[in-house]
């Protein structure tokens, strides 16, 4: 197995990278972990506090479409992996502006594949990894039936996915043209605590809380499959020490749900623990227009990496689901903190105010 000494996360200021920092530097004395975030409206330093005094662990502020900061950090640092996060994450922002998706996700993985290849290639270090987060979006939407395994074609839907299509298909041609031993990740949907509240779970928490109007697209019956952020992190620390350069890997809960059953769940949980009468909550579902491009279904088979790898997942969703909801309630000042500002014009135009 593999064991870095130094791992360059990048984009470890949003919601997985940070919860990957938090799980890993403190499992792995004596490796040191660098985080490279621009801190866009989704990075958030606070998401680290756990992990800030730790002297194997350093924050540098920085565009993974930087060149020459990237190249300095690889060589400086003698980083002999990199856990590749950054990007533009949220589908509905994809659909209003894909621009920046194309940017980050595509042209910002090249260049940290091209400054990897050159670090790898210099012989400064003995061994390398480089483990690319993708996702499950990458293939596209199911029927009713089916499950994408890691040899369903890439088939994405939306901007954003295809930014992640665009750089899955780079990390693959960096390994078939240059060798460079790369590692690619597919999840399903994560949750838990830190994500930002524009995705479903903290948004629907967030809104029932303040008794505001909760969106569910279309007929609510769009399928996701869900997985625990602490699983993800430990799935990817697996595929990195242990997975054989060149190959995918898929990571999934087996855990489907309609959208409009989670909402229910929320909403019954939340009734529960603001002491509100049973129902109550519920009052507050409103459907609305469907997302453009809505994938109906996303479901993952996670066999590979159960049977080559021996990864599992620990959260029962009954547990994860009732820890995050209680976590959002202890951390109402980290969620007024992000969703101030910026993310207030994003919310407005998605959702024109409400
Ligand atoms: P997020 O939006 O919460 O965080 C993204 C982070 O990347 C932020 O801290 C942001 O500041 C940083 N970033 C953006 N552009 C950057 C740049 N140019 N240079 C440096 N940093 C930059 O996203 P997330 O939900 O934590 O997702 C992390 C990764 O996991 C993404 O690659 C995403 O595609 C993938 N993924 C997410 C999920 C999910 O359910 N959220 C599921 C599967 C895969
Ligand atoms: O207000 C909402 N109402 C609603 O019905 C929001 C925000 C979402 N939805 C629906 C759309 C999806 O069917 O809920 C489902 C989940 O939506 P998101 O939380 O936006 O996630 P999704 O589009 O499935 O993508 C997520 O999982 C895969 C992450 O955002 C991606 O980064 C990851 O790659």
């Amino acid at each position: 197995t593999f064991s870095p000494s130094a791992v360059l996360v990048t984009g470890g200021a949003g919601f997985i990278g940070s919860n990957f920092i938090n799980h890993f530097l403190p499992a792995n004395p004596g490796c040191r972990v660098i985080n490279l975030d621009i801190l866009t409206y989704a990075g958030n330093l606070r998401n680290l506090t756990a992990v800030e005094q730790n002297p194997a662990y350093r924050f540098v502020k920085g565009d993974i479409g930087d060149a020459d900061l990237v190249r300095r950090i690889l060589a400086e640092e003698r980083i002999d992996a990199v856990v590749h996060f950054a990007a533009e994450s949220h589908v509905d922002r994809s659909i209003l502006g894909p621009e920046i998706f194309v940017r980050t996700n595509v042209l910002g993985t090249q260049v940290l594949l091209e400054e990897s290849r050159r670090h790898w290639e210099s012989g400064a270090i003995e061994r390398f990894r480089f483990l690319h987060v993708s996702t499950d979006e990458v293939y596209g939407t199911l029927g009713e039936t089916g499950y994408f395994t890691e040899e369903t074609p890439l088939a994405p839907n939306s901007p954003y996915s295809a930014s992640k299509a665009g750089s899955d298909l780079l990390v693959r041609a960096y390994n078939e043209t240059f060798g460079l031993p790369v590692l690619t990740t597919r999840c399903s949907n994560n949750y838990g605590p830190f994500q930002f509240p524009e995705k479903l779970i903290p948004l629907m928490i967030h809104n029932i809380v303040a008794g505001k109007p909760l969106p569910v697209y279309g007929d609510g019956r769009n399928v996701r499959d869900w997985l625990h952020v602490k699983d993800h992190s430990t799935a990817i620390e697996t595929v990195l020490k242990g997975g054989k350069p060149g190959e995918v890997f898929n990571v999934g809960g087996n855990n489907e749900w309609f959208n409009i059953d989670i909402v229910h769940l929320l909403c019954d949980l939340l009734d529960e623990r603001l002491g509100r009468p049973g129902g109550e909550s519920r009052g507050l579902i409103t459907f609305v227009k469907d997302r453009l491009g809505h994938d109906r279904r996303y479901a993952i088979s996670a066999a590979k990496i159960k049977r080559e790898l021996g990864w599992e997942p620990s959260y029962t969703f009954e547990r994860g689901i009732a820890e995050t909801v209680d976590w959002y309630l202890a951390n109402r000042a980290w969620v007024d903190e992000v969703t101030s500002g910026s993310y207030r014009d994003y919310y407005e135009t998605q959702y024109g105010g409400g």
